[in-house]
């Protein structure tokens, strides 16, 4: 791990950092139960396993002080009416925010509180989103051809919750109708693992 100042360059075809320590690729098998068509889902999954995202990380310690940081990346895609997306999480440490700054694509941050507030903001090229402490947070490409990209930033210590989206899912979905997403309500919100 560098103990130096460094830099990296994002400029290069497809928004690879120039510099990584981490390459985490996330395919629809690692989304059981979010999809709201799980005929589509297992249909899907049974002939291939398509990749969904791919996050690049710069390693850094997980201490209070660090700043984690890198490029996500959600493809082009629908499962059903319903666009590719990112699993989506809360903080482990539950009070800490997150900055997003959209570089490439089109999209939406769905976002949620575990007290049922929610929101959903749009991503596109030069927008910068604070997710708020408390938030989970998932990120859904709504273009037909064009990835996702976003640069992320959060504390060191804030760790990772998955498990509370994959039992219950996200409030909201979003789904395409008549070629323009719509959010709506998840009707299997509270029961996402279930088959
Ligand atoms: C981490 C940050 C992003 C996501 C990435 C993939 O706190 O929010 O790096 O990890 O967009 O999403 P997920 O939900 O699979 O971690
Ligand atoms: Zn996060």
């Amino acid at each position: 791990m560098k103990a130096v100042p460094f830099t990296f360059e994002i400029d290069s075809p497809d928004f690879i950092p120039s510099t990584y320590d981490n390459h985490i690729q996330r395919r629809l098998s690692s989304m059981k139960g979010q999809y709201l068509d799980q005929d589509t889902y297992a249909s899907l999954l049974a002939e291939a396993d398509p990749l969904l995202y791919e996050v690049y990380e710069l390693q850094r310690p997980t201490v209070p002080g660090e700043l984690l940081h890198g490029i996500s990346i959600v493809h082009p895609g629908k499962v059903g009416s319903e666009y590719y997306m990112t699993k989506g999480h809360f903080h482990e440490v539950l009070e800490t925010g997150e900055v997003y700054y959209c570089l490439k694509g089109d999209g939406f941050m769905v976002m949620e509180t575990p007290e049922g507030e929610w929101a959903v903001e749009a991503l596109y090229p030069g927008r910068v989103l604070y997710v708020l402490p408390r938030w989970a947070h998932r990120s859904v490409n709504i273009s037909s051809d064009e990835d996702l990209v976003t640069f992320f930033i959060y504390p060191g210590n804030a760790g990772h919750d998955y498990g509370t989206i994959e039992k219950k899912g996200f409030r909201k979905l979003v789904l395409a109708r008549d070629g323009q997403p719509e959010i709506v309500d998840n009707p299997r919100w509270g029961q996402a693992a279930r088959p």
